[in-house]
């Protein structure tokens, strides 16, 4: 019935000590991970994986691929990185790197997209027997009210109406999910960016949206229904609700991290401020160094937490 729009009950099972909540998984003889190309005849995933303490995950192949090889080198781990190989590149879907213990990945932009790639990595991490992961999403997004350039750490990820939820459809029922993310990572995260020059960065929470054009109520895509002042008056209540960027995949990460007992924070810099306009203006050179940023933070954080413990 479509119209029990009722929390969901946490009625899932936990398989032992990992990551996943499905019994169906424990009778299959062979699980393979079509859009990574891998499985668990096929590969060794404890040898492969078994080590991995960090995931870290983002929209882009290029990116993740240059995130794998700047925390190689920050980590010094042997060689300079550049020879590092795509895991997944029996597959044009998604690509994936290792660093030591960090796992980079993309997850193409969209809420399917990156919801198809967390229940294979989530999966991976089961059949690897990982323990003790953090999940990082490093992305982009545009900021609401805040200077392009500022990385936004989120609390909680809300949708179109600033609710703090993720609505997933499962067999014509729409089930709401918990999209908060831990708020202690999230502090650690803004107390380690504090420590490194020349970096603005603020706690807020970060509205998930279905489109980028008329979903984030832009004026300039193909299709606009709307007028200018309905779109500030739209942008002035996010700020208003504490929404201080908008991008295309935290809800979803939120909703399935917390279900599956995985300690989460998602870090993205904002490319521009839509109370100032929506096309991206600044030049390729500056935001290259926008998308570098939340990578740094997340370097710096990762050291200090190997480090420590
Ligand atoms: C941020 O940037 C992408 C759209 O340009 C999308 O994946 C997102 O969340
Ligand atoms: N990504 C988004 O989803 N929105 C923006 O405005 C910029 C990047």
């Amino acid at each position: 019935n479509s119209s029990s729009n009722l929390p969901e009950r946490d009625n899932y099972v936990n398989n032992g000590f990992g990551y996943v909540k499905n019994p169906h998984l424990d009778l299959l003889s062979e699980d393979i991970l079509y859009h990574f190309d891998l499985g668990t005849r096929t590969h060794d995933l404890p040898s492969m994986f078994g080590d991995v303490k960090f995931v870290c995950v983002g929209g882009s192949p290029n990116r993740m691929r240059d995130f794998a090889i700047f925390i190689y080198q920050e980590l010094g781990l042997d060689g300079d990185g550049s020879d590092i190989t795509d895991i997944c590149a029996g597959t044009d879907r998604y690509s994936m790197y290792k660093a030591g213990p960090v796992l980079s990945i993309s997850h193409g932009m969209g809420i399917p997209s990156i919801s198809i790639m967390l229940h294979e990595l989530i999966k991976l991490l089961h059949h690897a027997k990982c323990r003790d992961v953090t999940i990082i999403r490093i992305g982009t997004s545009g900021g609401i009210g805040i200077e392009p350039g500022t990385v936004v750490i989120t609390d909680i990820a809300v949708d179109a109406f600033f609710r703090p939820q993720f609505e997933q459809v499962i067999l014509d029922k729409v089930v709401i999910r918990n999209t908060q993310l831990d708020q202690k990572l999230a502090e650690s995260l803004l107390h380690c960016s504090k420590e490194i020059d020349d970096f603005p960065s603020i706690i807020g929470h970060t509205m998930c949206t279905y489109d980028f054009y008329e979903g984030q109520g832009r004026l300039d895509g193909a299709l606009c229904s709307f007028s200018k002042e309905e779109k500030c008056e739209y942008l002035q209540r996010a700020y208003i609700a504490g929404v201080r960027n908008i991008e295309m995949e935290s809800s979803v990460f939120a909703a399935m991290c917390h279900l599956c007992g995985l300690k989460a924070a998602v870090v993205c810099v904002t490319l521009l401020d839509r109370l100032q306009g929506d096309q991206i203006t600044h030049s390729h050179s500056v935001l290259k160094e926008f998308q570098k940023r939340p990578q740094k933070l997340i370097s710096s954080f990762i050291k200090k937490q190997l480090h420590t413990c």
